[in-house]
């Protein structure tokens, strides 16, 4: 197996900080979370950071909706949303904020720069504005007919009937979102990145091998188009940070957010004493991993990396794209499907549940998954509880109860317990590529066949003759062998299992000396690990 032996940087894609962060969100980070852990747990040196996404129209608009003031609204979502994913064990090194003086700064430092090169270009254009609101108004809240098919509702972007893809401007009897009244069209001055410039340099990049092929395909498809370039400017009112040498002009959101990635390791940096420039500047000893869903491909593969190199950054490594969340067959989004917000699950599941049932799912393509409480329910009693958990529980109650917690002297058989170690490469590299459903349908085999191998051996028939029966404790302990080889594999996806695992079993959980058999040693009373779930929940999402 090829592995890199580079340090790393990962990344998950912003949230947004105007509403919670939900399931959806989770397969992402879940995602980043456990190749992060696989990684940490192969010996390399991983640095994982994300940021919240707190500037832009939506979230001006929904603090006015509360009353409070924007920085009320992004304060208190970024500690809900720093419990969410720490009670979801995603170990990041660092979450850092978009409105943060730390991301202003590498923002300026990154615009006089691209402006110096002439990279910056001025540009009056028309836009659709509200008189009453008093403000310009973005694709998302104007409506109207759909140029093309004459659909009625339609946003200022695309039409949802005919999928085409059009301007504002071109929409048939428009509206605006915010007052209902129609808009007129209003002269400005914008500031636009030329991206045309970067074409070839990142077509390039692109061929490279940094995206899956079915994602590099329609890539392709957009620069076939040609690039058109980027309008990085909004007028006031808008809630971001100001463009220097201008009054009244801001910072697309879309400018700041990914200079975030930048500025929230900068502040690790700091904090750890990293060097900065070995991670952004050259890309010779380190690594740069983004985790994305598929609506922001365009912003991951064509404007940022146009900008990394405008500045002479290094670009990513790869750029890892997974698909939406889906219930009833739609995507779970805040506006038109009902979620299941992080904090809702807790109440009545652990993480390390959903973490399992992700992967379950999970592999390096980035097709939907469609969550099924009934399906995620049978998932965890049958494979958890009933196979992995089960195995520990029987054999630890004879090692336990007979023979005072200590496991035999030898391996019974070494045969099995090799065929099973040889099964661990398979398994790092399947973690390698992130194709965790076939992790979990190998560990659910190799469980199966580990239970197989207690009840063939019966070590219940020894002990109605003679509890302290030798061979009792070396089939046990060659049950508690193999149940902690899975707990091996499956430690990058349920940490708090694991650290259960590591309390019952006494000793850590890890690749150092994994291929030695755990013998002669003394294990603690067996204590529930993992509960099953009642089949009652299943309509506790409805
Ligand atoms: N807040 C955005 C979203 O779609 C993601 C921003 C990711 C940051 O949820 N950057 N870039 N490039
Ligand atoms: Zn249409």
């Amino acid at each position: 197996m090829n592995m890199i032996k580079k340090k790393m940087l990962v990344t998950c894609a912003l949230p947004y900080a105007n509403g919670p962060i939900h399931i959806g969100h989770l397969y992402e980070h879940i995602q980043a979370d456990i190749w992060v852990r696989y990684n940490r747990m192969i010996g390399k040196k991983v640095f994982f950071i994300c940021a919240d996404d707190t500037h832009g129209t939506p979230i001006m608009l929904k603090s006015k909706e509360m009353n409070i003031s924007p920085k009320i609204l992004i304060n208190n979502i970024f500690k809900e949303h720093c419990l969410d994913f720490l009670n979801f064990n995603i170990s990041y090194d660092n979450y850092g904020s978009t409105d943060s003086k730390e991301n202003f700064n590498c923002l300026k430092k990154i615009f006089l720069y691209l402006n110096k090169k002439k990279y910056i270009i001025k540009k009056k254009i028309l836009q659709l504005y509200d008189l009453k609101e008093k403000m310009f108004l973005p694709d998302r809240l104007i409506k109207g007919n759909c140029p093309k098919c004459n659909k009625k509702n339609q946003y200022g972007d695309h039409c949802e009937k005919c999928g085409c893809v059009y301007e504002a401007l071109e929409l048939l009897n428009p509206k605006s979102v915010l007052s209902g009244i129609k808009p007129i069209l209003k002269k400005s001055t914008h500031l636009f990145f030329n991206l045309p410039l970067f074409e070839k340099k990142i077509k390039n990049w692109i061929d490279s091998g940094v995206l899956h092929k079915t994602i590099k395909n329609k890539v392709k498809e957009w620069f076939k188009k040609g690039l058109k370039k980027w309008d990085i400017s909004r007028d006031s009112p808008y809630f971001g940070f100001k463009i220097p040498g201008y009054k009244k002009k801001y910072f697309y959101v879309w400018m700041d957010a990914p200079i975030c990635y930048i500025s929230t390791f900068k502040n690790l940096c700091k904090k750890k004493n990293i060097i900065f420039d070995k991670f952004w500047k050259h890309n010779k000893t380190t690594d740069l991993y983004h985790f994305i869903g598929k609506d922001i491909i365009y912003f991951h593969s064509v404007f940022w990396p146009a900008i990394l190199e405008g500045i002479k950054f290094r670009k990513p490594t790869k750029i890892f794209v997974h698909g939406y969340v889906t219930l009833n067959k739609k995507k779970m989004s805040k506006s038109k499907n009902k979620l299941i917000k992080a904090r809702t699950w807790l109440k009545y599941f652990d993480s390390d549940s959903l973490r399992y049932y992700f992967s379950s799912k999970s592999s390096s393509l980035s097709n939907d998954i469609e969550f099924n409480i009934q399906e995620f329910i049978y998932l965890i009693n049958s494979n958890i509880v009933n196979k992995i958990i089960n195995l520990a529980s029987r054999c630890s109650s004879f090692i336990n109860n007979n023979f005072n917690g200590m496991l035999s002297k030898s391996l019974l058989d070494k045969n099995l317990y090799n065929l099973f170690l040889k099964k661990t490469k398979k398994i790092l590299i399947l973690f390698q590529k992130r194709e965790l459903s076939s992790i979990v349908r190998i560990i659910t085999k190799y469980s199966d066949i580990a239970n197989n191998y207690i009840n063939k051996k019966c070590p219940w028939n020894y002990s109605k003759i003679n509890k302290y029966n030798e061979k009792i404790q070396l089939i046990c302990t060659m049950g508690i062998n193999l149940f902690r080889l899975l707990m091996i594999w499956l430690s990058p996806i349920m940490p708090d299992l694991i650290s259960r695992t590591e309390n019952f079993l006494k000793i850590k959980l890890s690749l150092k000396e994994y291929k030695n058999p755990l013998i002669n040693h003394k294990i603690s009373i067996f204590n529930h690990l993992y509960n099953r779930i009642s089949i009652s929940y299943i309509n506790i999402f409805k």
